[in-house]
């Protein structure tokens, strides 16, 4: 039975560095002989019961990793379950007290021995076919794949096949040639062939290839990949020319300057594309020349095929700069760096490329920024050199991106989201007001929030290494992750701030003044000429780079903008910081925050909303528009801007009281509801809680009470939450799931709802 393990060491394994024993590490085993008959059956029910329902609902509901808690850490006995009927007059306020008693007990038997709360992170469709083809390539599938494990990969990709035949770009996207040939690939490497798969699922994906065009018509990231494996000739690709890391700093387009996700992934690809390396033609790739296309591939016209792009994965078009920056550095300059004198300087810059790309390994324990840059690095390191231990050090990480959950194994969007989730988890708890219950959790949550704050600024010149400070800094889930970002940095220091000021006794020491003087001080240096705060680092360059973006399925990757989350989030961490230390940093703080305040009032859309990055999407930005502005000092009776922010929540309150968007929202950029009006758990709280702050009680109750009406009735009968739609979101386009969402936001909402609206009921 597979079972997941947190702060796993590897056996103490010689690759595998830490710096905190492995803290909030995520890793899943195949046990064969562990677990009862009745624990496997429960398990086959689950998985049936998903593929059964798979096309109703797309999300599964991270079942192995409850069954696996409730298994080891039985539920306490719950208060009775409450239900609101027809009436929210029956709201008091020991029904909110039953419900979030039920929630948080639930919840803290869900929680990891080293404090964190583990989850399932997946989401893209993109991610694992590169993992796949990676070990595929270097020979290393059966050293770091059992046997379940690919079985599990196999029945995720299956069951996440669209009715129509083809994949997603997510798990409940619409087909794009993207999802569907990388999947279809993925599937073969796996070991399946045409025949394979219910109802002839293998054709089917065939078919839906072919049936739009051939895999020419892949997204130039599609068309790495095929290059890569065999299957597409590098010609066909749009150059990604290493030398771009040997121009100056100054021009604006210097990698240096771009989003850290853009310059991370790029930076392994132009050493592939450089080297124009290409795995061994098996007789798989040599059959998979011929399963992708509608004509033989000799006869392909690959100068055609780099800028085809199928019109289901066209989300941003590229520009006509762009198919004239590309055909002449086709054309003329890459077969000039191809020879001498010209291959001198490609070796310098590939030289130079595989200098950043051992950086960033080291820096951060080879887990490395994201997924994708991952799977290219190690591929980079073992075409470097195939015995080499930079390749070693990265071979056992890579089960660190994997996760189990109901619908088989995928490949996560991230190394997990342990920091955020367990900052906004204690948050959440804290709000309740119920120590008695929550005491142990949150001082295990606590320790692990401590343990994960990043200590130090990254070795060497950081300007050099193209990074921002890091000392004082938390991540997004793991402190061997280690790259900051502004709003888990303002995130886990609200935690810690918040924790700081509960009895030790109950909740454990408080992390000493002087790191919480490391967090403002990278709080601070987060904000921008214009008030704004970005993800990892400053705003590098100007937005018309986005006009060389090569990415069409994604939009607005090129630079770190500035965004209404971030922003919000260092508001409230320096605002909450101020309240308790208001002698520290007085001014600048002040001013920061007063700065922050007026960006998030200028990049509000003239209906009241804001637009989320980060989070689907009105419901999540109005939560952190409203709550900034608050925090920053504002009130509803004289701020327009909460007014507005106010009325356009109200307006989208569904017939049933509660919220509920849709993915849609996100990609088009105009609030959609969910179908037939249906509320989600999660965007009902955010949306309570932002109405919340925003003084809503001394107006009109009625949206709160049946909003927590809502919430008191989803509840299911072991105080867990149902899993609903996808609610995370990256780059306009491509979801992301944030599994631990539908237990923390329900508790938080209804938390501030007993505390700031029962109160006056
Ligand atoms: C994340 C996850 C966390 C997220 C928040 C902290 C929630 C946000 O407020 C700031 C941006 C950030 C850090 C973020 C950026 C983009 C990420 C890293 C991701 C959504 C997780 C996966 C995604 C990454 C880009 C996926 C790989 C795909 C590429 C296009 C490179």
């Amino acid at each position: 039975m597979w079972s997941l393990k947190t702060a796993d060491n590897g056996s103490d394994s010689p690759w595998l560095r830490s710096l905190n024993e492995h803290m909030g590490r995520q890793t899943w085993h195949f046990e064969p002989d562990s677990g009862s008959h009745a624990d496997r059956l429960a398990i086959d029910k689950a998985r049936k019961d998903f593929t059964e329902n798979r096309f109703l609902k797309k999300h599964s509901a991270d079942l192995l990793m409850r069954m696996q808690y409730a298994r080891d850490n039985p539920l306490p006995p719950l208060p009775d379950q409450v239900t609101i009927n027809n009436d929210y007059n029956e709201i008091t306020e020991d029904s909110v007290v039953n419900t979030l008693k039920r929630a948080a007990l639930f919840y803290s038997t869900i929680q990891a021995e080293d404090g964190h709360w583990a989850g399932d992170y997946g989401g893209p469709m993109f991610l694992m076919p590169g993992l796949v083809i990676v070990l595929y390539i270097t020979g290393s599938l059966n050293v770091v794949l059992s046997e379940p494990h690919k079985e599990e990969m196999i029945r995720y990709l299956y069951n996440h096949q669209n009715k129509d035949g083809g994949w997603g770009l997510h798990i409940e996207g619409h087909s794009t040639m993207f999802g569907s040939v990388l999947s279809y690939i993925t599937l073969r490497l796996l070991g399946q062939d045409l025949s394979n798969g219910v109802d002839q699922a293998m054709e089917r994906g065939r078919a839906w290839i072919l049936q739009h065009g051939g895999a020419t018509a892949i997204p130039s990231w599609g068309k790495f990949w095929l290059s890569v494996l065999g299957v597409f000739e590098w010609t066909g690709n749009n150059p990604l020319p290493p030398e771009i890391w040997l121009l100056p700093y100054f021009l604006p387009m210097h990698p240096g300057r771009m989003w850290c996700h853009c310059r991370m992934v790029y930076l392994p690809m132009s050493y592939i594309y450089g080297k124009r390396f290409t795995g061994k033609i098996t007789e798989t790739v040599l059959s998979l020349r011929e399963e992708l296309y509608n004509i033989l591939y000799k006869d392909i016209d690959w100068n055609k095929a780099r800028n085809e792009c199928a019109k289901e994965d066209l989300y941003y078009p590229h520009s006509m700069i762009q198919d004239v920056l590309w055909a002449t550095l086709h054309k003329v300059v890459e077969p000039a760096l191809m020879h001498w004198p010209g291959s001198s300087l490609r070796s310098k810059a590939l030289a130079t490329v595989m200098k950043h790309v051992h950086y960033e390994d080291e820096n951060t324990r080879y887990i490395c920024i994201g997924p994708v840059n991952k799977v290219l690095n190690m591929l980079c390191c073992w075409v470097e050199d195939p015995n080499s231990d930079a390749f070693k050090c990265h071979l056992p990480r890579v089960l660190d991106y994997l996760w189990v959950a109901e619908d088989g194994m995928k490949m996560q969007g991230y190394n997990g989201s342990q920091l955020w989730d367990t900052s906004f988890a204690v948050q959440a708890l804290i709000y309740t007001e119920l120590l008695d219950t929550c005491g142990p959790t949150l001082k295990k949550a606590h320790y692990f929030i401590d343990r994960s704050q990043v200590r130090d600024n990254c070795p060497g010149d950081l300007q050099f290494w193209y990074r921002h400070i890091s000392k004082g800094a938390w991540p997004f889930s793991t402190g061997d992750h280690g790259w900051p970002i502004s709003d888990c940095t303002a995130e886990g220091f609200k935690a810690a701030l918040a924790l700081s000021l509960l009895p030790s006794e109950i909740v454990g020491e408080s992390i000493p003044t002087e790191r919480f003087y490391d967090a403002v001080n990278t709080m601070l240096s987060y904000q921008n000429a214009n008030g704004g705060v970005a993800t990892y680092e400053l705003t590098r360059s100007y937005p018309w780079l986005e006009l060389i973006n090569p990415a069409e399925t994604f939009g607005d990757i090129v630079i770190d903008y500035q965004y209404v989350e971030c922003t919000s989030a260092v508001i409230q961490g320096l605002a909450a910081f101020r309240k308790l230390y208001p002698k520290h940093r007085t001014e600048e703080i002040s001013e920061c925050i007063e700065r922050a305040a007026c960006y998030i009032e200028s990049i509000q859309k003239a209906d009241g909303s804001w637009y989320g990055s980060w989070g689907v999407c009105f419901t999540y930005a109005g939560w952190f528009g409203i709550l900034g502005l608050t925090a920053a000092g504002r009130s509803y009776e004289h701020s327009k801007a909460i007014q507005t922010a106010c009325n356009f929540l109200l307006s989208k309150q569904v017939p049933s009281g509660g919220w509920g968007e849709s993915y849609l929202s996100c990609q088009d950029k105009v609030y959609t509801n969910l179908e037939n009006d249906r509320a989600h758990v999660v965007h009902t709280s955010w949306a309570m809680l932002a109405l919340i702050l925003a003084g809503q009680a001394d107006r009109d109750q009625e949206p709160l009470h049946r909003a927590a009406a809502v919430l008191i009735n989803a509840q299911l009968e072991n105080g867990d939450y149902p899993q609903e739609e996808i609610t995370g979101v990256f780059n306009r386009n491509c979801m992301i799931s944030y599994s631990a969402y539908r237990n923390i936001f329900p508790i938080w909402a209804l938390g501030e709802y007993k505390r700031s609206v029962l109160s006056y009921k």
